[in-house]
This record gives C-alpha cells, structure tokens and sequence, in this order.
C-alpha cells in the first residue's frame, strides 16, 4: 500500500464504522473528509445516528442501528465488496464491538488491516453512554487489531491501571506493555505529557517506542480524538509509516485547536475543515520530494 508517486498510488477502500452525530463535528462527519482528503475511497457503516454527540448537549435522541448490521453485510458479500482497512471509532454498543471481525472476516481483503480507535472514554472518565462492560468488550476488539488508538484514560480502561493525571515514562512502557500482551500489534498513544509546556504521542510497535512531542494548548476541545484517529488512517493508508503518520496526525490536531480555541462559541467541536488544505500538502509531500528527486536523478 506504499506510494511512489500518482501513477501508481493503490487506491485503497477503507470501511469505517461510528456513529452519525449529525451536529458536533465528531465520528462520521469527520472521518468521512478527511479521509477523502487523504485519498482513501471511505464506505461507511453508521452504527448509530444522533442529533448530537452526548458530551455537552442536553436531551440528545439516538437511534441505535445494530439491527441494519446483518442485512448490510450480506448485501455486500453477494456483491462482493471487500475493504482494504476497517476503522472503528464511537460504537454504540458491545453487540457492535463484536461484530467487527465477522465483519472482517465477511468483507475484508486477506491483508485488510484493523484499525480500533476505543472511543469510550477521557479525562479518566467513560462518556455518558457506557459501562465497565463496554470496556471488556472493547478489550477484546483491541487485542485483534493492527493498531488502537487510545487516549490515556482508554489506556489505563483497556489495562485496568488506575487512572492517573501525572506518570513518568515507566508507568508509560507498563502500560504498552500490557496493552501488547492482550495481542494488539501497534498502539498509538496519544495526550502523554511529561511536562507542562509540552504534550505528544507515543508510537508503540512491535520492536521499538517512539515519541513525537509537540506543543500543548491549554484549552480541551471535543472531538480531537476522532479527528486524530482519522488523521491517522488515512495518513498511514496514504502510504505513511507509522511515525510519520502519527506526526501528521498530531500537527493537524494541534493547528484545528488553534483555529478554535479563541471561539467560546464553537465549544463542541473544532473546526478542522480550515486545516484540510494543510493536510492535503502534508500528505502529498513526500511523494512530491520524491517525484522531484527521481525526476532529477
Ligand atoms: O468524539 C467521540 C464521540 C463520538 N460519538 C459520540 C460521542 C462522542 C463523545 O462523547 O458522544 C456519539
């Protein structure tokens, strides 16, 4: 799936399945563009539809589409559908956890890689929605994944490691660790500060640790989560490796809150549709340089 230039970039076809918060710029509605940006044919499979996401809005309405699951998935194997990847974000519930690898297993390619981002919880908190019982499932869908995605809080869930707001880089390692011998191949770790001016994400795979430390802004914004995960598949689908990927993910993260932070208006989200045109450059760079370095060797 690696790039060498436009000619003969694999045209990859990713599922991702989350849900549809139609107001809150989160899960489907960010995943979708950018995606697209990143040059990925992105199918969707809504695992639910929301008037809004639930952290922050009062009274929001839910319809829960677990049931659609089957029926769409036959569909596609009679018509012999098959994804490249599968991305999972916020599911509604532990039915849907477990569906994913028969979804794999039905529709994905025999190389399709699984990308988990356990979208359950933050700042040592699990969203409204969910019980310890959405974590063990969640635990489960994490140990067959190509990569997770977790924030610190998801982390110390998945692990069951007490939540903690300060750490030092052991209690980091202890916890790849453990999140390793559940069976995940590569974890992406990210909002892991040591220091207060800075913040970064760890890249965890199957013979090294890295860490890619950029600038932390103060302010919390909703949705980054989902924002970075998306980044990242489609950055490491693009035909990035794993850090570049990460690194991608996170400098497009940090120039969406920039762009927010100063609108107490624009609470529930931020706004990333700015910074496409910055990540479209950023994906195609490489491939530029590269363009440029065969054509003048
Ligand atoms: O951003 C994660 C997310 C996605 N979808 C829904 C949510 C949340 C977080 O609260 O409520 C419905």
């Amino acid at each position: 799936m690696s790039l060498i230039s436009d000619s003969n970039y694999h045209y990859p076809r990713i599922l991702t399945m989350q849900d549809i918060s139609c107001v809150g710029q989160c899960s489907l509605t960010v995943a979708l563009p950018i995606l697209s940006a990143c040059e990925i044919e992105t199918c969707v499979l809504p695992s639910a539809v929301l008037s809004t996401h639930t952290s922050g809005f009062q009274n929001f309405t839910c319809h829960d589409l677990t049931d659609e699951i089957p029926a769409i998935l036959r569909h596609w194997d009679s018509e012999n559908i098959r994804f490249d990847a599968i991305y999972t974000g916020y599911l509604a519930n532990q039915k849907q956890i477990a569906q994913v690898l028969n979804i794999r297993e039905i529709c994905g390619t025999p190389d399709c890689k699984l990308i988990v981002d356990p979208a359950m919880a933050d700042h040592g908190a699990l969203y409204p929605a969910f019980d310890t019982s959405h974590v063990s499932a969640m635990q489960e869908l994490c140990s067959h994944a190509d990569f997770i995605l977790p924030n610190l809080t998801e982390a110390c869930l998945l692990t069951d490691t007490p939540y903690t707001e300060t750490y030092t880089p052991d209690f980091i390692t202890n916890i790849l660790h453990q999140l390793k011998n559940l069976g995940t191949k590569n974890i992406i770790l990210t909002g892991i500060s040591y220091e207060a001016s800075s913040t970064g994400v760890v890249i965890a795979d199957h013979q090294e640790i890295q860490y890619y430390k950029h600038q932390k802004i103060a302010q919390h914004c909703h949705g980054t989560g989902d924002i970075y995960a998306s980044v990242f598949t489609g950055a490491y689908l693009h035909g990035k490796n794993a850090y570049e990927a990460a690194k991608i993910a996170a400098d497009f993260t940090v120039s969406c809150i920039e762009k927010t932070k100063d609108d107490p208006d624009h609470w529930y989200g931020v706004k990333f549709e700015l910074v496409l045109p910055e990540l479209i450059r950023n994906i195609k760079k490489k491939e530029r340089n590269k363009q440029t370095d065969e054509s003048s060797s």
